[in-house]
Order: C-alpha cells, then structure tokens, then sequence
C-alpha cells in the first residue's frame, strides 16, 4: 500500500524531505502539503511537478481525508500543535526536531500519545540513521575501547540565517547531541553546566556565540561540545568518545585528500544538507516502512521529550552559569525497548 503523506513546513528541510520521498524512495508519496508561506508552497509544487494539492492550514493537512500520515517540517515552535493534532486524528507523524521548544510542551505529546494508546510519534533525529555514528556505536558496543569515559564534541555552522535567534543554539542546534550522545552511550544525563566563551564578531545580535555545553550521565560519563553557529569556516561535526583503553572519532565524511599549489588539503563541507544526506534516506524509508506496518521503530515521542528536558536545563544552566541537575520520571513501559 503507498502511503499518501501530508507535509506542513516547505522551507529547506520540507523541500528535501518532499523530493526524497517523491524521487528517491519507495512506498509513499505527497498527496497535500502547507507551508504559512502559501505562495512559496505553491511555487514550489509547481517547480516539482508535484501531484498534490496546495491546503490553507496544517491543521487541514492533518485532517485530509486522503492522508495516511503527516510529515512537519516547520519551524520549531509549531511542531507540538501539528503532532498534538496528528495524535488526536489519529495519525502517525513524523516531527522534525526538536519535537517541542519546551519539555512542557513534549510531555503534553507524551501524555496524549499514551492515552490513545499507540505509538504514532517519530521524531527526526537523523543521526541515529548516519553510517559514522552506527559505526562508531558499533566500536563503543564491541568493547574495543572499554568503558566509555568522556567525550568531546563540536557542532560548527558556518553561519545560521536571521531567524535563528534567542536559545536555537540549544533548542535547533545542540538537540542532535542531546539525542545522538545518549543514544550512541545508552546513558541518560543527570547534569548540565553551559559556558560562554568570548563571543565571536560575527555572532547576529542577540546571539552569544560560540557556547560550550558540560553533560554528566548517569554512569558517570563527562560530557564536552562546543556548539558555534557562526564559525564561518564549514558544517564541521566532530565526535571523540575517550575509554579506558582507547578514543574512538566519528569518522568524517569522505573527501579526496589534494596535494596541490603547495598545499596538502582535504574538503570540510560548508552545509548541513550534504552532511548528513544519505542519512535522511535511510530515516525516512525505515519510517515509511515502519508506519506502514503500524508500528515505530525509529526516535519516540519519549526521546524527544527526554531531548526536551535536557535542553531545558541547558537554557536555564545557560541564564544562571550554574550546574543544573536534569531529573526526569522513569520511561513509561508504553516506551518500552525503545530509546
Ligand atoms: P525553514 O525556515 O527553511 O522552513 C520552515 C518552513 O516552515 C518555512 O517555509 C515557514 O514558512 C514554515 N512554517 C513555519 N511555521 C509554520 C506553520 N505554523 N504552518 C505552516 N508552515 C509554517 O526551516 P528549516 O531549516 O526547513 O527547518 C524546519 C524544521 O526542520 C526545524 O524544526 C529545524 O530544526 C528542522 N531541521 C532539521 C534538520 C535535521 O538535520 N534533522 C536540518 C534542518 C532543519
Ligand atoms: C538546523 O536546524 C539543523 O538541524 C542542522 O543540523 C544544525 O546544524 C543547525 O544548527 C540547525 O539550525
């Protein structure tokens, strides 16, 4: 059966996600789609091709007769009212992160899917689906560098637009280790501290830019990431777990290493579509695949508030410069086997 989609949010990610679905993978196809920006949607539908029809509101979207499972990629603070309205229709959905802006706002998601009584919820953390990162946790779960005990990442933009503003770091940025690290360690975290280094000249106003975020988990692991938006120099993803008898490094995408005009070089990727590109197609045939079987199997509405959490904490540790302690309720069995 093709599963016939619904896509609120035709910006950067809706546009990839609707082509990868429309060209690239197999089993679904975009019936209806929305974006606030009702001229954009339109515009973009035409320039595809696409054989679905343009509605007026998301909530429209959720609400197609025709469609089987919506698809949100708007922006951050709209996503908990379409999968609030996805829950109560019914119908499965696949959030791009972060799954709220609050963890008030995921646990009203986590509550409401409990009481229909299915999971209907995936949440779009691609990292998990990245060939780097299964590697690595590949490493980590063979023992072969023992235990882990710290680890050291860095989460570079070269430059993010003018709506990204107030604590997106955080929220928009810093979510993909919130949830990547804690998937890729099998540990939850119990603490969180954020420092602000000197603040780079080509930060936006209002934004204090490059921070560095300290997690602790419950086995003890420590935790550093610089998160800095606007380094201007590359999408540069970097992911170091130190153990007992070893480090282990995110492997970096391939490039040609060039000898050339005296120099010996290799490329760094300047955008994050490329970066984690073969990624997306695997997260999304696995949902298609998934929510056709009525099941799902990638990141839940539980990570995603888990997710939540810790960035709230990370906010508050941010505005106070204290340690902030993250505690959070035991997972529900309806979570079960599932992290
Ligand atoms: P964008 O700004 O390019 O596109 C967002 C679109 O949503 C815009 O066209 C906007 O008009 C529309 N929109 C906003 N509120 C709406 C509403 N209430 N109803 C209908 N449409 C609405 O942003 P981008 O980069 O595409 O990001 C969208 C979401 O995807 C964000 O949550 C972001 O964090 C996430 N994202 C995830 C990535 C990943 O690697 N998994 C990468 C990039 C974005
Ligand atoms: C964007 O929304 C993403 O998800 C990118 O992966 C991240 O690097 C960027 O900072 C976010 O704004």
């Amino acid at each position: 059966m093709t599963l016939r989609l619904g896509v609120i949010g035709t910006g950067a990610i809706g546009q990839d996600h609707i082509r990868r679905i429309t060209h690239k993978l197999s089993g679904a196809r975009v019936v209806a789609l929305n974006d606030i920006n009702k001229a954009q949607a339109r515009a973009f539908a035409t320039q595809e091709r696409l054989d679905a029809r343009v509605v007026d509101t998301g909530k429209e979207v959720v609400d197609a007769a025709d469609v089987d499972a919506v698809v949100v990629t708007s922006w951050g603070p709209s996503h908990e009212e379409f999968v609030l309205a996805s829950i109560a229709a019914g119908k499965p959905v696949f959030c791009e992160k972060p799954l709220a802006i609050t963890a008030a706002g995921a646990l009203r998601i986590v509550e409401a899917e409990m009481k229909h009584g299915r999971m209907l919820v995936q949440v779009g953390f691609m990292r998990r689906y990245d060939a780097g990162y299964r590697a690595l946790k590949k490493v980590l779960d063979a023992g072969a560098i023992g235990d882990a005990l710290m680890v050291h990442c860095a989460h570079r933009n070269p430059s993010v637009p003018e709506n990204y503003t107030g604590d997106m770091a955080i929220t928009d940025t810093f979510v993909h280790e919130i949830d990547v690290l804690r998937w890729l360690l099998d540990d939850d975290y119990v603490s969180a501290q954020v420092i602000a280094p000197r603040c780079t000249r080509h930060a936006h106003a209002g934004l204090h830019d490059p921070i560095i975020v300290l997690l602790e988990t419950r086995k003890g692991i420590r935790i550093d990431a610089e998160v800095f938006v606007a380094c201007r120099f590359g999408y540069d993803i970097q992911c170091q777990v130190v153990g007992e008898t070893g480090a282990a490094n995110l492997p970096e995408p391939q490039s040609v290493p060039l000898r050339s005009a005296g120099r010996a070089s290799t490329e760094i990727l300047m955008d994050w579509k490329q970066r984690f590109i073969d990624s997306y197609d695997v997260e999304l045939q696995e949902w298609i695949a998934s929510t056709q079987a009525g099941v799902v199997h990638g990141p839940t509405a539980w990570d995603g508030y888990f997710a939540a959490v810790t960035a709230d904490a990370c906010i508050a540790a941010r505005r106070s410069g204290q340690v902030v302690p993250i505690s959070i309720a035991d997972r529900p069995a309806f979570y079960d086997n599932k992290r």
